[in-house]
């Protein structure tokens, strides 16, 4: 049977057979009590890799942002974000039931906000307004086509935030992409940021987790907010294991999803399809094909019966494709042989 080639995201990746016998042979303990020896140690790696004094291992991405700004903010208190960030419009709306936080919306390109519009948003001393306390940055940015936020961005906006005493948090469910897309170390581009979630189940390939890095007070406070949304564990180093083989295996080898990437969406382009070329600067390619005979859902329609599954387009017509360590030089080609079949059939 000829392999499915499934770019719908970079979350369905199987974990490597390295990876379970290290989930198998994983030493746990009760984390309730803080003796699983596999969670700390993650938790351990994970601070340091980022540069911060504490960690916390979560659930998902989502419950990392969620707890971040459950425990950074007060309620009724505003949030600066990117207009289409994934925090604002794919968390099933946290920021409002749950934290009871004031999103304030800022547009980036593609996905980048500046640092003077970021300053432009934060809301005054009225006694009308909410206060602003916060920034969240998505690094890479998703619905932004994998764009990064560099150093020197992270730094100016360090610069607001201190100007106006507002905390940054980071959404960096795919930093590792960020850094080494950026050719950085995760490290700096965390350094302005006062806590940051990243992401194990994406381009890592764990089949769980996620960890926030931060100041050991805020992560205390972290721990709190995660056993009040249901998100305590026990002997989760079955699930650590996974992650601590993850930063040690899969994070350099992120740049051969970025290569292919770039194949892909030059390839597409190629094709007559709408890509930004520049935006794709890691593992992720949006293409519009609305102004094909087929559109976009009827492209991505076509190929999915030719064994080629992609992110659905939304109402702006965009089909998502997502590289990973699935998906080989090959694969890619034969993808794009598999669109260009598509549309010379319509
Ligand atoms: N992204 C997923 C989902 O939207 C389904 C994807 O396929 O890209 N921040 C960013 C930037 C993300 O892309 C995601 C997930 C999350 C947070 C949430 O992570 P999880 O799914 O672990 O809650």
């Amino acid at each position: 049977m000829t392999k499915v080639i499934d770019l719908r995201s970079d979350t369905v990746t199987q974990p490597t057979e390295e990876m379970r016998d290290a989930m198998r042979n994983a030493v746990v303990g009760d984390d309730y009590f803080r003796d699983d020896p596999t969670v700390i140690e993650l938790e351990t790696m994970a601070a340091t890799i980022l540069g911060k004094e504490a960690a916390l291992f979560v659930a998902s991405g989502t419950m990392g942002n969620l707890v971040s700004i459950m425990a950074g903010m007060q309620r009724g208190e505003s949030l600066i974000v990117e207009a289409d960030a994934h925090v604002y419009r794919s968390e099933a709306g946290h920021l409002g039931s749950v934290c009871g936080v004031v999103p304030k919306r800022v547009k980036g390109a593609a996905g980048i906000m500046t640092a003077e519009d970021v300053e432009a948003a934060i809301y005054g001393e009225g006694v009308l307004l909410p206060t602003t306390s916060m920034i969240c940055i998505e690094n890479t940015h998703n619905a932004g086509g994998g764009t990064c936020y560099t150093v020197e961005d992270m730094a100016q906006m360090r610069a607001v935030a201190d100007r106006h005493g507002l905390r940054i948090h980071v959404d960096g469910a795919r930093i590792f992409n960020a850094a080494i897309a950026l050719g950085v170390e995760a490290k700096a581009l965390a350094a302005d940021a006062d806590s940051l979630t990243f992401c194990l189940s994406k381009g890592l390939a764990c089949p769980f987790g996620a960890v926030v890095v931060g100041e050991k007070a805020f992560i205390a406070k972290c721990r709190k907010m995660r056993q009040m949304v249901g998100g305590g564990m026990r002997q989760a180093g079955i699930m650590a294991a996974a992650g601590v083989y993850a930063l040690k295996n899969m994070v350099d080898r992120l740049v051969d999803d970025h290569k292919n990437a770039r194949l892909l969406a030059e390839g597409l382009h190629a094709l007559g399809l709408e890509v930004d070329l520049e935006a794709v600067q890691s593992n992720i390619v949006f293409a519009n094909a609305s102004r094909t005979r087929l559109g976009s859902s009827g492209l991505a329609e076509a190929i999915r019966a030719k064994g080629l599954l992609v992110n659905m387009p939304g109402a702006n017509g965009r089909i998502r494709f997502v590289t990973h360590w699935e998906i080989s030089t090959e694969d890619i080609k034969r993808a794009l042989a598999i669109v260009a079949d598509a549309l010379s059939a319509s």
